[in-house]
């Protein structure tokens, strides 16, 4: 049987990807994990009792973790999720993401190109690398120009994945995914903290009690999302294809952040609903009847900003032959039906 390092499985897209190689093709999967003193492993939990997975440890920032699992599993494919991917913290942590992102995966490369060079290399980047757009749609020729040490980090790892790819004959790719969300997002990202706040107000309404607003960054932020189980599908047909190649993975809509909001509201179905958005920039708030739900609070504002961000999948549908399945309109039903059935 062929077998798949994972790495990242106890976050959102690498979760998904375990349960997607578990059930529709005969790998074992090595979910590479780093132990942490609180539990985290809520999204793989259900996986641990399949025969064909199986955890193993890795620290991205321990090049020595990485080497000893690829020398001792010698994967057919490696499939790497792992990163620090907030990138609002980025500017806090450079160094650290530097390490992770892009580091990281230059150790991979090298305990591949040593212990299994046949082995089909997957590393997930970022439409933060396309940063600060100058056309739209952006396509695979979009220039790189990143507005963060997350982008940035992403950008390096490209290039390295590129000239290990040229200098070694590796099938190493890395794709452009833009924003993937799902009922599994981390709750310091966007949508996710929309939704759970969503759900709370709704829940305070509904029962008479109080509830402080939720506060965001950058309401006209424009991003491209979409449903991250719609990705996992298209990294498994990269690893499949005859030559190695990069793609980009997007919906092919673009949505502001206060779009998301207001479409979660209307989801959220609260009784005797009535909302009004008032005043712009630092000062716009989204009232339900006379009650702020949503503020401006400039500390979510980042220090350099990526406006829009509008991907152009049309070379994956052709060549992976790859659709999206779930619209916008259903990713946020998906998310705030999810966080009001959790509550
Ligand atoms: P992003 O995701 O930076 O696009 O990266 P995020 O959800 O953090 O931000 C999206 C946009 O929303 C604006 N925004 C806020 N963001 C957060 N987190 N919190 C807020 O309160 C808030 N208010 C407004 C942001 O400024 C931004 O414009 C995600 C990550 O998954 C990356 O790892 C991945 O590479 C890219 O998507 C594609």
């Amino acid at each position: 049987m062929k077998k798949a390092i994972v790495t990242g499985v106890t976050g959102q897209v690498g979760s998904y990807m375990v349960e997607f190689l578990l059930k529709f093709t005969n790998v074992e999967v090595y979910g590479a994990i780093r132990r942490l003193s609180v539990p985290n492993h809520q999204h793989i939990e259900h996986l641990k009792s399949n025969p064909k997975f199986h955890l193993v440890e890795m620290d991205l920032g321990d090049e020595h973790s990485i080497n000893a699992c690829i020398e001792e599993i010698k994967p057919d494919y490696f499939i790497n999720f792992a990163a620090n991917s907030f990138v609002g913290l980025s500017w806090k942590m450079p160094v650290n993401h530097f390490q992770n992102n892009t580091m990281g995966v230059l150790h991979q490369l090298e305990s591949i190109r040593k212990h299994c060079p046949k082995c089909r290399y997957y590393n997930a980047g970022s439409s933060e690398e396309f940063g600060d757009v100058i056309y739209s749609p952006q396509d695979l020729e979009h220039p790189s120009r990143p507005r963060s040490p997350y982008g940035a980090s992403k950008v390096a790892a490209r290039q390295i994945v590129k000239v290990w790819r040229d200098s070694y004959d590796l099938f190493a790719v890395q794709g452009y995914l833009f924003n993937h969300e799902s009922e599994r997002r981390g709750e310091e990202f966007v949508t996710r903290k929309i939704t759970k706040g969503i759900a709370k107000i709704k829940q305070a309404i509904e029962s008479g009690n109080g509830f402080e607003p939720i506060e965001l960054g950058n309401l006209e932020a424009q991003r491209d999302w979409s449903h991250a189980e719609d990705f996992v599908r298209a990294v498994w047909l990269m690893l499949k294809e005859d030559k190695p190649k990069d793609y980009l993975l997007a919906s092919g809509e673009t949505h502001s952040v206060k779009e998301f909001v207001d479409l979660a509201f209307k989801y959220a179905e609260i009784k005797e609903a009535e909302y009004h958005w008032t005043g712009s920039g630092e000062e716009e708030v989204l009232y339900f009847k006379d009650k702020p739900v949503v503020k401006v609070n400039p500390k979510f504002y980042r220090p350099a900003e990526v406006e829009l961000l509008l991907g152009d999948p049309s070379e994956a549908q052709k060549d992976l032959n790859w659709e999206k399945s779930v619209s916008f309109d259903s990713l946020v039903r998906r998310m705030i039906t999810n966080d009001i059935e959790q509550l």
